[in-house]
């Protein structure tokens, strides 16, 4: 399989369906290396160390993490199994984007920004990369979120380990189409 085939089934395993090879996550999403390498294994994907080290090193996104003993890997942040990923509160910078697409906007700008299953809504720094995560539903339309405002009216943001912005939700107050 190649490193987006392998990233893709990690990303399966460490944010949504753990249980789909029978790994658990702790509170804070970790597993334990040896035992989701055996479990992949197991499960059809057989991946040396060497070879997840790879993908947790150059995966595009650095989806992944592994923990300071080089013991445990988590998946930074996309969860929408239940795990508490334990990044302190940030204060953000004045603007923040979201990318979406046409068909989900009048909702967006009635209701603001929902995390939908996942545990929370995604933020990025700069509008080109809202833009490119727009575009994997289609033609992309970029929000700018005012987080200086709602961190202001006490909204907490935290950003993973990816450098993407979290946040509970985006009230339609705080957000404006990019031109
Ligand atoms: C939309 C990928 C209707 C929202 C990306 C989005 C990102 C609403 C979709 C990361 C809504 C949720 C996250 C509302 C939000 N009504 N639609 N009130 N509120 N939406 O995939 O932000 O490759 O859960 O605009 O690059 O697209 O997985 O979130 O279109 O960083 O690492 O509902 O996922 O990263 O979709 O993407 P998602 P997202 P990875």
């Amino acid at each position: 399989m190649d490193v987006v085939g392998i990233s893709k089934r990690l990303s399966y395993v460490l944010r949504h369906q753990p249980g789909s090879i029978g790994v658990t996550l702790d509170d804070a999403g970790w597993t334990d290396v040896d035992a989701l390498l055996n479990a992949l294994a197991g499960h059809g994907l057989p991946l040396t160390r060497a070879e997840l080290d790879h993908v947790v090193a150059t995966n595009d996104k650095r989806r992944f993490a592994v923990d300071e003993s080089g013991t445990r890997v988590r998946a930074s942040q996309g969860h929408s199994h239940r795990v508490d990923l334990g990044y302190v509160a940030e204060p953000p910078p004045p603007e923040l984007f979201h990318g979406t697409v046409d068909r989900f906007l009048a909702a967006i700008l009635a209701e603001g920004l929902r995390p939908g299953r996942r545990h929370a809504v995604h933020l990025s720094a700069d509008a080109a990369t809202a833009r490119t995560v727009g575009g994997r539903r289609g033609h992309p339309v970029v929000l700018r979120v005012d987080a200086a405002a709602m961190a202001a009216a006490g909204h907490r943001f935290t950003r993973s380990a990816n450098g993407v912005w979290l946040v509970d939700a985006v009230p339609p107050a705080y957000l404006a189409q990019q031109r």
